[in-house]
């Protein structure tokens, strides 16, 4: 075992972009809960190595799982001799992997000379993102600026777009994207968000309101390293690419990582596993940034963390069942959230707690800024529900950052409205 992995960590070094080809991704509907546990039990199988895209959690909620090829038959086996139901969700990743490359390519890459020419219907590198945000910022020196908060694991720098007319830590709305890096919509989304405020400021009253009174924090490539390590070797990496001592796995869950519930159910002590929590909370420095950048500022009224996929708005708590002491005023405003986005597309979201409406999760990031006094704490789990999951065509990109925005301006708005 130790010599394959040692092996494939080799190749992969190697021959650089790791491939999918045969690989599929399984719709797993498990009837009850000793088929839920049955799932869990091919979880633990690492050799299989299988790639939760929504983990296994209660009877009758979709389970996906990313199957490579050599797996395929024992896992199809073991799935139908247990009688439990499955479904091809994706044939062949590899061939859905070349089409976006393809249509990445096919988009001149002539460098972009100004934010209005910049093509917001294809996904984008990590270069070509930041090169976007110096665009903005030199476009809109009084309104814009961008500052780094720290540095990634393997030295690259992380950084947050400051929106704000003026004041001195004037109350704050802070935006994510990116945080599990191959989520690639959120990041594609947030750069979306970043033009959509410099084109509404001053055009739009309701959010010129909002922006004359509150500042935006923006961070649109939340895991850098992580982001350039899916468009440079696998496009499936979710975590950061920190190295734990007495492993051979790479990376931690940054939505593990925080300082609430940190090591409860709902987290993996397994550096192999794609929700490794890490040894300790803000072991991550992608993490250790946002924590000391909340903690500094210290004005933060409203705190959006965006993921992707499965369309669900949700808000604390992850890691326990107990209802959030705001549950009441949360669920409310994730309704009228949910009542706008759908209003512009028809698209369907539901909403409620994390552990309520997904699975549990502890240490992830809206439990510690809840816990921190950030009211308004809400993670976005975007486009789509299923078919495409993380690699969702760029023609998506457009309308579900529109429909997004709309949810994000009702939550700006409630807490423009709603000081506290
Ligand atoms: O696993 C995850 O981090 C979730 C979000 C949590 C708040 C449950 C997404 S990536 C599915
Ligand atoms: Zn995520």
């Amino acid at each position: 075992m130790r010599r394959l992995l040692i092996l494939s960590v080799l190749l992969e070094a190697v021959l650089g972009n790791e491939n999918f080809v045969g690989h599929q991704v399984l719709r797993v509907s498990a009837a009850d809960e000793a088929q839920v546990q049955k799932v869990k039990e091919l979880e633990d199988l690492e050799h299989l190595q299988l790639d939760f895209w929504r983990d296994p959690a209660r009877a009758g909620d979709p389970i996906d799982v990313r199957v490579p090829f050599p797996s395929l038959q024992s896992v199809k086996a073991f799935l139908e001799y247990h009688d439990i139901s499955y479904e091809i969700m994706i044939e062949d990743v590899q061939l859905l992997l070349d089409e976006e490359q393809e249509e990445m390519s096919a988009v001149a890459r002539t460098r972009t000379l100004s934010t209005d020419t910049f093509s917001y219907a294809t996904y984008h590198s990590l270069d070509e993102i930041y090169e976007f945000m110096d665009l903005l910022v030199a476009e809109h020196p009084q309104l814009v600026s961008k500052i780094q908060i720290g540095d990634t694991f393997e030295g690259r720098p992380i950084y947050v777009l400051k929106f704000s007319t003026g004041g001195t830590n004037r109350p704050a709305i802070w935006i994510d994207t990116g945080i599990h890096s191959r989520e690639w919509v959120t990041q594609a989304s947030g750069i979306w968000f970043a033009k959509k405020i410099t084109s509404d400021y001053g055009q739009d009253p309701a959010f010129t309101a909002i922006l004359d009174n509150m500042d935006i924090f923006l961070e649109i490539v939340t895991n850098p390293d992580g982001f350039a390590y899916t468009h440079n070797t696998n496009r499936m990496w979710r975590k950061t690419r920190s190295r734990t001592q007495g492993s051979l796995c790479v990376g931690v869950d940054p939505n593990r990582n925080w300082d609430a519930g940190f090591g409860k159910a709902g987290a993996s002590s397994n550096p192999c596993s794609d929700t490794y929590r890490g040894k300790f909370p803000n072991s991550e420095a992608e993490v250790k940034a946002i924590v000391d950048f909340v903690t500094s500022h210290g004005n933060i009224k409203a705190f959006i963390s965006i993921h992707s996929y499965s369309q669900l708005l949700l808000y604390p708590y992850g890691y326990t069942s107990e209802p959030a002491p705001d549950k009441e005023e949360l669920d409310q405003l994730a309704k009228s959230a949910l009542t706008a986005l759908t209003s512009l597309y028809g698209t369907k979201y539901k909403y409620g707690s994390i552990i309520d409406t997904i699975y549990q999760a502890s240490g992830s990031t809206i439990d510690w800024t809840y816990s921190q006094g950030i009211k308004y704490s809400f993670t976005f789990e975007l486009r789509d529900t299923g078919r495409r999951g993380f690699l969702l065509p760029a023609s998506q990109i457009v309308p579900t950052a529109e429909e997004t925005w709309l949810a994000l301006l009702t939550i700006m708005d409630h807490a423009f409205r709603h000081p506290y």
